[in-house]
C-alpha cells in the first residue's frame, strides 16, 4: 500500500481526529538536556517515568518500532455556560476533567486509525499510548509539526488552541521517506498574559513551568496540603485552565468533531457534600470514567473539605465535622482547617 500524510489524515479526521503525523523513533539529544534540567532545578513530578533514557528512547518500549504517528484531538466544546443547576456547595474541574475520560475516547478513537491502517499491513505491530507512556507526548507532537509552545508550557495547535490531548502510536511498519517529519521547536509570540495571569507564579521561566508551585499539581499530589496551598486553590478541585483560559490563541477556537467529548451541565463541578458522602465502591462507580479518578477517593475528599473551607459556607459544617476525627491524617487535619475557616468567615460577615 503507498500511503500519504493526506491518506493518514483522511483515516485520523473520520475517527475525529484534528491532527496525525509521523516522525522517526528517534534518541533526541535535545530533549536528554532538557530533561537533565528538570532534574537539576528538582521540577520532576510522580506522575512521570523518572528514567531519562526511558523518556527519550523509543526502541526501550517497542524494539522493532520504526515509524511513530502521533496524533491530536481537541476536548474544546461550545456548551452553554448555564449554571443554574450547580448545587450551592460545589467544587470546580478542569474542562479535561468535563466528561468521559479522555485517555478513554482517544485510546479507542486511535485504535480505530491503527486498524484500519492494519486491514492494509497486516504484518503490522503497534501500541498506543495517551498520556502514560514513558516518552514525552509534546516533544513528540513537537517533532511532527502538529503545532507549537505556549509560554504557559501548553502545546497549541494553530487552529484549535491548546484546549487538545496529544496520543501516539508506537508501530513497525515502514512509511515512505517524505512522510517523516522532523520540526524544531516553535513558539507563541511574546504576550505573557499566561505568566502574568498564573495566580502563584509558576511559568516565571517561559515553557519551563514550576511543577511545585503549579496548583493543578498540588492538587493531584497526595497528603498533606500546605495551609497556603488550601487557600490559593479555591474551590478547584481537579486541574486548572487559568493559563489557557487567557491565551489569545484560545479565543474563537472550532468545537471538537468528537460527539463523546460532550458534557451533561452537570459534569463541570461537583456536589461537594454527595462527594464527602460516597463509599469507596460508589466513587469507583460514578467516576471510573472521568479524568479525574484514578485519583481516587482520599485525594478527591481532601480536595472536597479545603473547597468547602474556602467557600465559608455555614451549612457545610455538618459534612465537614464528621472528618474531624478522621484516622487519615490529610482528611482529619484538612477538615479541621475548613471549619475554622468558615467559622472565620462567619464572624467577618
Ligand atoms: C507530569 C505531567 C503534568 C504535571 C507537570 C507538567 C509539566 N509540564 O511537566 C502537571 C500535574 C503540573 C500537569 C498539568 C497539566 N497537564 Co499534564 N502531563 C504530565 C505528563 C504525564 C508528563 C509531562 C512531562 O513529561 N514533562 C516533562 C517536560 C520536559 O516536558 P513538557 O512539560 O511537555 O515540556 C516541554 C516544553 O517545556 C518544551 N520546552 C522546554 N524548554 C523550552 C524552551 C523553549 C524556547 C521552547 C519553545 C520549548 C521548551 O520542551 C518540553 C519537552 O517537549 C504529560 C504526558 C506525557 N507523558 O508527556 C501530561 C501532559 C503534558 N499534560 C497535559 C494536560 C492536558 C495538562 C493540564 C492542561 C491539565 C489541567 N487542566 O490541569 C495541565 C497543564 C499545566 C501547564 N500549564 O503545563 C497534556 C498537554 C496537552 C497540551 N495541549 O499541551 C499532556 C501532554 C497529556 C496528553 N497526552 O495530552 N501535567
Ligand atoms: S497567553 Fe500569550 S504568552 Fe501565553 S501561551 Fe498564550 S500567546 Fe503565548
Ligand atoms: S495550570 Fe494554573 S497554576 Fe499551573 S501554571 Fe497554569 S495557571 Fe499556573
Amino acid at each position: 500500500m503507498k500511503w500519504t500524510i493526506e491518506k493518514l489524515r483522511q483515516i485520523a479526521l473520520s475517527s475525529n481526529i484534528i491532527e496525525i503525523g509521523v516522525i522517526r523513533p528517534e534518541k533526541s539529544e535535545h530533549l536528554r538536556k532538557i530533561l537533565l534540567q528538570r532534574h537539576r532545578d528538582q521540577r520532576v513530578t510522580a506522575f512521570e517515568e523518572q528514567e531519562i533514557e526511558r523518556r527519550i528512547n523509543p526502541a526501550l518500549l517497542m524494539p522493532s518500532v520504526k515509524t511513530i504517528i502521533v496524533a491530536l484531538m481537541s476536548y474544546h466544546t461550545l456548551q452553554s455556560s448555564d449554571v443554574s443547576k450547580r448545587p450551592s456547595l460545589y467544587g470546580t474541574l478542569a474542562r479535561c476533567a468535563f466528561g468521559t475520560d479522555y485517555h478513554r475516547i482517544f485510546h479507542s478513537r486511535m485504535k480505530e486509525v491503527m486498524l484500519e491502517l492494519e486491514r492494509c499491513e497486516p504484518d503490522m505491530d503497534w501500541n498506543i499510548y495517551v498520556d502514560t507512556g514513558p516518552l514525552v507526548d509534546r516533544h513528540l507532537a513537537a517533532t511532527a509539526g502538529l503545532g507549537f509552545f505556549g509560554r504557559n508550557n501548553c502545546f497549541i495547535h494553530p487552529r484549535y488552541g491548546s484546549f487538545i490531548v496529544i496520543g501516539y502510536a508506537l508501530t513497525n511498519l515502514e512509511l515512505d521517506e517524505q512522510m517523516y517529519a522532523s520540526q524544531p521547536y516553535e513558539k507563541c509570540g511574546e504576550c505573557g498574559t499566561c505568566q502574568s495571569s498564573c495566580p502563584v507564579n509558576a511559568l516565571k521561566i517561559p515553557f519551563q513551568i514550576d511543577q511545585n508551585r503549579c496548583l493543578s499539581h498540588r492538587l493531584q499530589q497526595k497528603g498533606m496540603m500546605r495551609e497556603k496551598t488550601l487557600k490559593e486553590t479555591g474551590v478547584m478541585m481537579y486541574g486548572c485552565d487559568i493559563c489557557q483560559d487567557v491565551c489569545p490563541h484560545n479565543r474563537g477556537v472550532p468545537s471538537t468533531p468528537e460527539p463523546l467529548f460532550e458534557y451533561p451541565e452537570e459534569g463541570k463541578w461537583l456536589d461537594l457534600p454527595e462527594l464527602l458522602q460516597m463509599s469507596n465502591r460508589e466513587f469507583n462507580r460514578r467516576f471510573r470514567s472521568r479524568s479525574f479518578g484514578w485519583r481516587g477517593r482520599r485525594v478527591m475528599q481532601r480536595n472536597a473539605l479545603k473547597s468547602l473551607g474556602n467557600l465559608g459556607e455555614e451549612e457545610a459544617l455538618s459534612y465537614i465535622e464528621a472528618f474531624l476525627e478522621d484516622q487519615r491524617n490529610e482528611i482529619r487535619w484538612t477538615a479541621q482547617w475548613a471549619a475554622r475557616q468558615i467559622k472565620l468567615l462567619e464572624e467577618k460577615k
